[in-house]
């Protein structure tokens, strides 16, 4: 069999499930999950590499509207992974009614130019007979070409659907080399994963002003030693990061060395700051937390 390759963009409404999903297709955690909105803020590859075949998952932030220059930026990124894909996969949670305003949402994909999967995830949280009625909402719709009931978290169905997301695969050639799982770098996803922690251990306004720069990442003989700056947008918010006597920053840190350690397989020590930068999410230049260019 020749070789297949292609881009698939993976779309959708906040907290659906999306970094989940790609983490689960490509098998190793490429893009970080949390149960707040707005978790994912930048297009991120995940790849799936088999002997025949290439898939280069782009992962999107959640559709939103913006009310910043970050959120402009987040929305850019959606768009600009939308350009020339094989296929696009649009996420859906299973679990809750669909809206007219989720069908409305799905609607501005159709008729694009690339085919359409829409994968309703979450199934694990319903029956059949509460999932079977919402699924009926998307007959009829022009532009669907197949509907996919799955659950990410708990790999329901991924097989079919990724035979399918296979079948519509146009490339030929290998973009990445096998071991590469994602196109970002070693410091953006340790960003992320601090990210990631301070998403699950913080309450909802804290986290979604928070940026992290990874200052440094140094290896020393079989461990890396890296130091990192967690910015924030309030004084007050510093100072529940840090908690009361750094209790907050110190388990933010020991969550975050696990995580990096499992990502590096390797030893790591692990030096935090945490700064007040007022209205950061603002700035024209966003370049050095991370959110510079959508290409
Ligand atoms: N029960 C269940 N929860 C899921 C599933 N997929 C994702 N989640 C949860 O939904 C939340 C949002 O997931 P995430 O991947 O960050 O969503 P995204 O914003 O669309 O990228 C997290 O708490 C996930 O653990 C699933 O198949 N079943
Ligand atoms: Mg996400």
């Amino acid at each position: 069999m020749a070789f297949r390759s292609g881009f698939v963009a993976v779309v959708g409404k906040p907290n659906v499930g999306k970094s989940t999903l790609i983490n689960a297709l490509v098998g190793k955690k490429v893009s970080i999950v949390s149960p707040k909105a707005q978790t994912t803020r930048n297009k991120i590859m995940g790849v799936l590499t088999t002997d025949n075949e290439q898939v280069v998952f782009i992962d999107t932030p959640g559709i939103h509207t913006a009310k910043n220059n970050l959120d402009k930026f987040m929305q850019d990124a959606i768009a600009s992974a939308t350009v020339d894909v094989d296929l696009l996969l649009y996420v859906m949670d299973g679990s809750k009614d669909f809206t007219d305003d989720d069908i409305k949402n799905l609607k501005k994909y159709c008729g694009q130019g690339y085919p359409i999967f829409v994968v309703v995830n979450k199934i694990d949280l319903g029956s059949y007979e509460s999932i079977y009625p919402r699924l009926a909402k998307l007959n009829g719709i022009d532009g669907i070409n197949e509907v996919f009931g799955v659950s990410a978290k708990k790999s329901t169905n991924l097989e079919e659907l990724k035979k399918a997301i296979f079948d519509k695969l146009t490339d030929t050639i290998k973009y990445f080399p096998n071991e590469e799982i994602t196109d970002k770098s070693i410091e953006f996803r340790i960003a992320e994963t601090i990210r990631e922690k301070i998403l699950w251990l913080l309450n909802d306004e804290v986290p979604h002003g928070v940026g992290v720069v990874v200052e440094e990442v140094k290896k020393e003989n079989e461990m890396y030693k890296i130091s990192a700056t967690i910015y924030c947008e309030r004084e007050s918010h510093k100072n529940i990061i840090v908690g009361s006597k750094g209790a907050g920053i110190k388990e933010i840190g020991t969550k975050s060395r696990q995580a990096i350690e499992k990502m590096l397989g390797k030893k790591v020590y692990l030096d935090l700051f945490v700064k007040v930068k007022q209205n950061w999410r603002n700035r024209v230049n966003l370049d050095e937390f991370g959110y510079g260019q959508n290409d």
